[in-house]
């Protein structure tokens, strides 16, 4: 495909005003009238051709102002239709087309999902129902009338406000809908189809009453009224967090099975993938009911930071992206334990955006070039853009931060717009220059912050030396210029290591940060009688690595006695990943010991327990829980071996085990709920779960055969499919007859519950053992697997490429080849879902040769298959690139 630059956008020589669509539902003639109100964009090129967007459209009929066009004035090209010289003044297009959503695989435009027809189109996907100016700056005002059979699709839903309805003959009927609010395209949404309905009713900040509905499969109605509260919560938030009512009267939230993300904010009418959407507490984990919470969130504050300001082009999809995230980042954390989300926030950060900015897909932020938009809905848009976002309400503070968001919408409303429109009104409200501030968009890879402390006794002061150093990223999508030094916000603080108070301040440190701006920059701290161990970075205060060398008693310091929780968490983080890097460097296996640093973990840890386990146990299972294979293979770096790593870490998984048996044994008989307890999704009762269950985790690791009596127990005696799901989990990892027992009795329950089945498919699929591939194999053809479905082939590939290092990487190539080959299925079906799968090899060059080999074969044996899609074909090429 065609490279696109950010450098090269002009506004379209075409506006659409309005649009009247009229659609006539079928299973695979589907047929839709498009009537254009369209006029010559005065910032456009006068007299251009137009250029309409169309994908595996049949046109039917087409009118120019009533009239068949003149013969010759018009083209039809396999993704266009041209009209040679339109008029020079507004006129109407009348676009006849028909589609066959039955056979649409690719789940974009529109299709069907178990009987019911549904749309998707963002990013491109308008195309793929009329012809269309599909750009995102091209807004328009929306009235559709869809028509179905009254049996097949009862339930017929727009964008906007319902209108007229009624019977259509021959058994079919219509529903008008109208959405007074201009949108691009990518907003478009209709369904229609048999559905179930939960429903309650808001009255918003400015008195208007609002229609929540949550539609679901007809007998999943138990299911909804989670996500139907949710949303009534996240109109709530929004009103006092942000000042931004809702603007319509209804808000319809439907929820398919079939479906290529996790969800979208079409105006007024948001589809879901159907697993962020139903729970209840047999059929989901406590991890299910918080991101069903968070994603309701987020595409319904996608109606202010997305939809009523939108997007002028993909290159800025973090404004709304990045803007949103930081959104339902902070409507979690205020409906939860702040600290809590924030340490979850970084695991994902870390764990997803880190590996992507460090491999071949690195690109800022903000794209400066793309060939598949779709190809970059990335943990680097949305993690670090919500960083960015976050640094600047650290760096300007609330107030200015609040005042900065809400002159961002009173200018843009309506408008589509852009990243620098949005620094400017923080730029505005708070009189500062964030010329500097806005590197962080364009330039990718991951800074790294290095800090050196000093004390003088003698002068009583404490001296803190930073120096940042970013990497040159040469890849497609970024400048490749050498970057210039980032504005980066450094909560911090000093810590005595007796736990007493430190007296010692600094001018340059404001509310707790300190700002460093240039390469290198130093920070002296005066009344410092003794030497203080300093927590850096508080709450994560910058995406960015730290290197700071402290002492395994430093770090036990900051574990007991830091006010800070984030930075807490992370000194056994760090501990818990020293002790994992020093077993690997030092290659030979040492037997079972867990060395020094393990050692001083394990003490921490034992302390740790004994003061504050019951206090917070969500926290508790956090620090807990040590830093993943993956991260670990990260800081290495280079010729990495996994199964070195996987070794390394569940050694000292085995000895936290053995060091901590008694009392895991006694929080998980302190937390056990009392029989009969009524069931709560709430953030406390998931951080006793939490906590129970990673004490399992762990006692399971030191002594197998009692991990196995108990996760037996609890997988038969569960309450909740938390706890379900954590016995089932911790015996995947204890070879033998009672896992495969306990995996057929679970799938034997859950037979009828495809949501369900995903979960036993992507542990099964995480197995770290060598019968693994086959087993994934055999999964494939099990009758609840189909390769059409996203959420199946996630749990099982996706799981497998994602979750199961060293099975992925297996040396002979085998893992590499399983996942290679999904990918070449899969891309004839669903290439947008295929070139997510392959995403998984992101950082083949870090591992070590022979496996870097297998891998880049199975890379160019997909990159050699004809007919490649754009989407498959551009991961491919960028991986190896
Ligand atoms: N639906 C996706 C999201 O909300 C893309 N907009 O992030
Ligand atoms: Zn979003």
């Amino acid at each position: 495909p065609p490279i696109i630059r950010l450098a090269d956008y002009r506004p379209s020589d075409y506006l659409i005003d309005r649009v009247e669509l009229d659609v006539r539902l079928h299973p695979t003639e589907t047929r839709i009238t498009a009537t254009l109100a369209l006029r010559p964009n005065p910032k456009g090129e006068a007299g251009a051709p137009l250029v309409l967007d169309g994908d595996e459209l049949t046109l039917l009929a087409l009118d120019l102002d009533g009239q068949p066009p003149a013969p010759g004035a018009v083209e039809v090209q396999p993704r266009a239709l041209v009209l040679h010289q339109p008029p020079r003044r507004p006129f109407t297009l009348a676009i006849e087309t028909q589609v066959n959503p039955s056979a649409n695989t690719k789940l974009m435009g529109l299709y069907r999902s178990g009987g019911v027809y549904c749309t998707q189109c963002e990013a491109d996907g308008f195309r793929r129902i009329t012809y269309f100016l599909d750009r995102p700056d091209v807004m328009a005002v929306y009235t559709t009338r869809i028509e179905a059979d009254l049996e097949e699709a009862p339930v017929l839903l727009g964008n906007g406000n319902p209108g007229q309805a009624g019977p259509a003959g021959e058994g079919r009927h219509y529903a008008v809908w109208h959405d007074p609010h201009p949108k691009p395209a990518y907003l478009f949404a209709l369904v229609g189809g048999r559905l179930g309905r939960v429903a309650t009713r808001f009255t918003t900040m400015e008195g208007r009453d609002v229609e929540i509905a949550v539609y679901v499969e007809p007998g999943k109605e138990p299911r909804a009224p989670y996500a139907l509260d949710a949303v009534a919560r996240s109109m709530a938030w929004d009103e006092t967090a942000f000042g931004r009512p809702y603007d319509l009267d209804v808000f319809n939230v439907v929820a398919v099975s079939d479906f290529n993300m996790g969800a979208m904010e079409n105006k007024g009418l948001n589809i879901f993938n159907d697993k962020y959407v139903l729970a209840s507490p047999d059929t989901a984990t406590d991890a299910d009911y918080a991101n069903i919470e968070a994603i309701i969130a987020h595409e319904y504050f996608h109606n202010w930071s997305g939809n009523r300001v939108t997007c002028r082009d993909w290159f800025q999809l973090c404004l709304k992206e990045g803007l949103t995230v930081f959104r339902d980042q902070e409507f979690s954390s205020d409906a939860r334990s702040r600290p809590v989300h924030r340490i979850a926030e970084v695991r994902t950060l870390r764990a997803r955006q880190f590996p992507e900015d460090a491999g071949p897909l690195a690109h800022p932020v903000r794209p400066q070039a793309y060939r598949e938009i779709n190809n970059f809905y990335t943990a680097t848009v949305y993690e670090k853009g919500a960083e960015i976002v976050r640094m600047l309400r650290t760096l300007l503070g609330p107030g200015a931060f609040r005042g900065g968001m809400d002159r961002y919408f009173a200018a843009c409303d309506g408008t589509a717009a852009t990243v620098e429109d949005f620094l400017a009104a923080f730029a505005a409200e708070s009189g500062r220059d964030l010329a500097a501030f806005a590197r962080w968009y364009a330039q990718a890879g991951t800074p790294t912050v290095a800090v050196s402390g000093r004390h003088d006794p003698a002068a009583r002061t404490y001296t803190l030396a930073f120096r940042q150093s970013l990497p040159t990223v040469v890849t497609e999508a970024a400048s490749g210029a050498a970057p210039l030094p980032l504005v980066i916000p450094v909560a911090l603080g000093l810590v005595d290591p007796g736990g007493g108070a430190v007296a010692g301040r600094s001018d340059r440190v404001r509310d707790g940060v300190f700002v460093l701006e240039a390469e290198e920059d130093s920070l002296v701290f005066t009344d410092v009688d003794a030497a203080p161990v300093p927590s850096l970075f508080r709450g994560f205060s910058a995406p960015v690595k730290v290197a700071h060398a402290l002492t395994p008693a430093e770090r036990l310091a900051l574990l007991s006695h830091d006010s800070d929780p984030f930075n807490r968490w992370q000194a056994a983080q760090s501990l818990g990943l020293e002790a994992i890097l020093s077993r690997v460097r030092a290659g030979a296996p040492q037997a079972e010991e867990a060395g020094p640093r393990g050692e001083a973990l394990s003490r921490a840890l034992a302390a740790f327990l004994d003061a504050e386990a019951l206090a917070d146990p969500a926290f508790a299972a956090l620090v807990l829980t040590l830093p993943g294979d993956q991260e670990a293979a990260q800081e290495i770096g280079t010729e990495v071996d996994p199964d070195a790593i996987h070794r390394a870490r569940q050694t000292l998984r085995t000895h936290l085990g053995r060091d901590l048996a008694a009392r895991l044994a006694a929080l998980r008989e302190a937390l056990a709920e009392p029989p009969g307890a009524p069931f709560s999704p709430d953030a406390a009762s998931a951080g006793r779960r939490a906590l129970r269950n990673v004490a399992l985790d762990l006692l399971a690791a030191a002594d197998p055969g009692l991990g196995t009596r108990l996760a037996v127990a609890q997988v038969e005696a569960a309450a909740t499919m938390t706890d379900r799901l954590a016995a089932l989990a911790v015996l995947t990892l204890l070879p033998g007859e009672a896992r495969e027992r306990a995996l057929a009795g679970f799938a034997e329950a859950y037979r009828d519950e495809p949501l369900v089945l995903d979960k036993w498919f992507a542990i099964q699929a995480a197995i770290p053992e060598p019968g693994t591939v086959a087993r994934v194999r055999g999964l494939m053809e099990h009758p609840a697997f189909a390769l059409g479905n996203p959420n199946r082939v996630r749990s099982l590939i996706g799981s497998f490429s994602l979750n199961n290092p060293t099975q992925f990487h297996r040396p002979d190539g085998a893992g590499y080849d399983l996942v290679a080959e999904a990918v070449r299925h899969l891309d004839g079906k669903n290439p947008q879902v295929a070139a997510r799968l392959l995403t998984a090899f992101n950082n083949w060059r870090m591992v070590e040769a022979g496996r870097r080999q297998k891998a880049e074969e199975a890379l160019r044996a997909v990159a050699a298959v004809t007919g490649l899609s754009p989407d498959v074909s551009d991961i491919v090429g960028r991986s190896l690139g």
